[in-house]
């Protein structure tokens, strides 16, 4: 499957690895020692990164990779991803120009603003390495749901650095990739033994191996090159390679940084019986040896990519060398280190670039060779150009409230998706859902009765087949909807990550969502935001949340969340309060997941049951859609109004009934939303400093209708500063009410007494503005 036959051409590939090698080089000091600086900063970059990676991203790009092959290039290797399209003609010089600069190529391959492909964004360790295993359960799910033809099957490949291995993400990653039997997956660790500080611990040798093996990776250990292999069979190869075996990471490192003399001295005192073996070479012929890692040895790659033809996942540990072939290579401060312009001038001229050339893609290279390259490099099948994503693939259904007097938002959640699933259609079609072992408390269990688990081979519910009475059926097939994971918060939001840019990776959107507890969002948040980073479209349903669940105490009762919603770009938090709300915002939701300048969905829902509100028409929705509206209309002026969001409705609208009489005209604003109407806030702020003055933003007309003197009481269950930002948008006072301690076990009442969330508190709350 998508292999080359023709013979490599090992030569080209190992001139085109110096290409990679010099531009990734030259692009990182121009930034930082040629183009001129406006700030006095260091620009950055990580020219020992790069070059750890050329070999084996030269026998990836230009050799190994098909065209449905997708990859995430370890962070700090970007410069080498950009050197390769620039090399293919899809990267442009004036972006490598501005490397780190304005508009220009980014420090870490990102998806959304670079101009080349770029698969998946990287930056945060590790999150690129575990969504690749997430992607390829993806493919499988889209070829089991026959969304995509088997013959477009690629490989989901991870470059990664060896610290990255450290993160705990991976194995987490690692354990539900086995679960689900995932394949095409490919994860080449850069195995320099460096991180960023220092040189990586030894103990961990060997284990890597074991641990993926354990989960069912083949792993391939690209340990020595040819050359070396070659010496390993001269007389005193074998000491040598014993001592090769036996090194400690930092000597390796040190010697390499200190070169053939070093070496020749180390190996006579802890191996003398290489003597034969170093006498037949001299310093610099030591070194190359000594540094002639299969990492860095185009042969050994082509070889190991070529041998894993079939779709086991694989891990192939690459031993390389960090800054191979810079001066400061090997040296245990190289990760952020630049060359200077002397040493700079000195690898211009090893490669045989003259000066003024730097910038051209051949340069050095002699008639012969430049062809063979240049054939090379056209033939390179990865994708030149980014693809386009489809949006608006379904039409959303009118999404009615479910029926009843009393229903808690996550109840009618499930209710929602139960019949949306029930009346099928092209939106039904593509829902994806998937949960960390909270599928059934979070009341995804209807859905995945009509729709199944989604598994590649049959899996039977055993407790159906043997009669055993249950409200929930487990059985999984390739046709099923949902993705049972395991309990690994931070797993959602990679797979959701992976579901939400299904268009992008492999042209059919999906409508993943995801469910989770309000307060186990935090257990995943870099995943999250990772995944709202790469524009992934995903609805998101955190369910229970607050007080709400108040006999479960402190641990499971969420408080910061709606911060987090309003801090995070690409996500739109809607904390309905009561159902009718909860289906009009699904709707958006829908909507939103699949239009262009859409985001993904955040809802915040509760178990809490609550008598549900008569509406005398349909005025309400435009509002509720845009972040808030008035449940009780204020009078033109009015002095106060109370301003809520979510399950604590009941209380709010009893406050008002106690407080009108006293405060004729008050007002009940229902937040929707508080992150929309932060945001139209912002912008409207943004739109006039910019000399666009615009609309007032949702919430200033809102607010517009009161007195300027007017206080606010704002009340939410969760952190009080969610709202209270109300008041700065016409300078009203405010009295925030909220949780701002950790929870405890106990009924509603009792809580909402102890935390300030009852009607006294807001009645107290109205007193004290008027007071003060
Ligand atoms: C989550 C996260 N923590 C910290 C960093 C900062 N950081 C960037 S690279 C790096 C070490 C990378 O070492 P390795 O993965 O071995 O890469 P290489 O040696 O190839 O540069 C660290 C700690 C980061 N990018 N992401
Ligand atoms: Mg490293």
């Amino acid at each position: 499957m998508l292999k080359k036959t023709a013979t490599p051409d090992i030569e080209a590939l190992t001139l085109i690895e110096e290409r990679l090698r010099w531009l990734a080089s030259w692009t990182i000091h121009n930034a930082n020692h040629i183009r001129e600086s406006a700030d006095g900063l260091k620009v950055g970059g990580h020219q020992a990164s790069c070059a750890s990676m050329t070999a084996i991203m030269a026998a990836l790009y230009f050799h190994a990779l098909g065209p449905n092959d997708k990859v995430a290039v370890k962070p700090h290797a970007g410069p080498v991803l950009h050197a390769a399209h620039y090399l293919m003609g899809s990267q442009s010089r004036e972006q490598l120009e501005n490397f780190r600069g304005f508009g220009g190529m980014q420090s870490y391959p990102s998806r959304t603003k670079d101009r080349i492909p770029v698969d998946f964004s990287t930056g945060s360790v590790g999150l690129g390495v575990a969504v690749t295993a997430f992607a390829s359960l993806v493919q499988d799910y889209l070829v089991a749901h026959g969304l995509m033809d088997p013959a477009d099957i690629g490989r989901m490949v991870a470059l990664m650095g060896d610290a990255e291995l450290d993160e705990g993400n991976i194995y987490e990653c690692l354990i539900e990739a086995a679960k689900h039997d995932i394949r095409n997956c490919w994860w080449i660790v850069d195995y320099n033994r460096q991180s960023l500080d220092a040189t990586t611990a030894d103990r961990m040798f060997r284990r890597f191996d074991e641990i993926f093996a354990a989960c069912g990776w083949r792993v391939v250990t690209l340990k020595y090159g040819k050359a070396m292999e070659a010496a390993f069979s001269e007389p005193g190869g074998e000491a040598l390679k014993a001592w090769i075996d036996a090194a400690p990471n930092a000597d390796y490192a040190a010697l390499t940084y200190l070169g053939g003399a070093a070496w020749r001295e180390r190996l006579l005192k802890d191996a003398p019986e290489t003597k034969p073996l170093l006498d037949a070479r001299d310093d610099e012929a030591l070194q190359a040896l000594m540094t002639n890692l299969a990492g860095h040895d185009m042969a050994s790659l082509v070889e190991a990519f070529d041998a894993a033809k079939d779709d086991v996942p694989t891990l192939f540990i690459a031993y390389t060398i960090k800054g191979y072939g810079l001066p400061f290579a090997g040296h245990k401060d190289n990760h952020a280190g630049l060359m200077n312009p002397g040493q700079i001038a000195a690898l211009r001229e090893q490669m045989g670039v003259v000066e003024g050339d730097e910038w051209e893609p051949w340069a050095g290279l002699g008639g012969n060779s430049a062809e063979a390259v240049r054939a090379l490099v056209e033939s390179s099948r990865v994708a030149r150009e980014k693809r386009s994503r489809p949006w608006n693939v379904a039409d959303v259904p009118s999404i009615a409230p479910p029926p009843g007097d009393e229903q808690s938002t996550q109840a009618a959640f499930g209710r929602i998706l139960n019949d949306l699933a029930k009346a099928g259609g092209p939106l039904a079609d593509r829902i994806v859902t998937t949960s960390p072992d909270v599928t059934v408390s979070t009341n995804l269990g209807g859905f995945v009765n009509q729709r199944g688990l989604f598994r590649r081979q049959e899996l039977a519910d055993v407790f159906a087949a043997a009669k055993i009475p249950s409200a929930q059926k487990w059985a999984g097939r390739p046709a099923g909807q949902h993705i049972e994971l395991g309990i690994a918060e931070n797993n959602l939001f990679l797979m959701l990550a992976a579901l939400g840019l299904a268009g992008d990776l492999f042209g059919e959107r999906l409508f993943p969502i995801g469910t989770v507890y309000d307060p186990f969002i935090a257990r995943g948040l870099d995943a999250l935001n990772y995944a709202c980073y790469q524009d992934a479209r995903f609805m998101l349903v955190a369910t229970p949340s607050g007080l709400t669940l108040g006999p479960e105490g402190g641990a499971h009762q969420s408080i910061n969340p709606p911060l987090i919603a309003l801090g995070q770009p690409g996500l739109r938090h809607y904390e309905p309060a009561f159902v009718d709300e909860l289906a009009l915002l699904m709707e958006e939701g829908f909507r939103l997941m699949q239009c262009v300048d859409g985001e993904s969905v955040y809802f915040r829902l509760t178990t809490r049951t609550i008598h549900q509100i008569e509406r005398s028409d349909d005025s309400w929705k435009e509002g509720a859609v845009a972040g808030g509206y008035w449940l009780r209309e204020p009078a033109p002026g009015a002095e106060a109004a109370i301003v809520y969001s979510g399950a604590i409705a009941p209380e709010a609208l009893a406050a008002w009934e106690a407080l009108s009489e006293d405060l004729p005209g008050l007002g009940l604003l229902a937040v929707t939303s508080p992150d929309l109407l932060h945001r139209g806030w912002s912008a409207r702020q943004t739109a006039r400093w910019s000399g666009r003055p615009g609309e007032p933003s949702h919430v200033e007309k809102l607010l517009g209708s009161l007195s300027r003197d007017a206080g606010l009481v704002t009340l939410i269950d969760g952190a009080p500063a969610s709202l209270s930002w109300i008041g700065g948008v016409m300078g009203h006072k405010v009295s925030p009410l909220g949780v701002d301690r950790f929870g405890q076990t106990g009924n509603l009442p009792d809580l909402y007494r102890a935390y300030r969330l009852d009607v006294d508190a807001v009645v107290e709350a109205a007193a004290e503005l008027f007071l003060a």
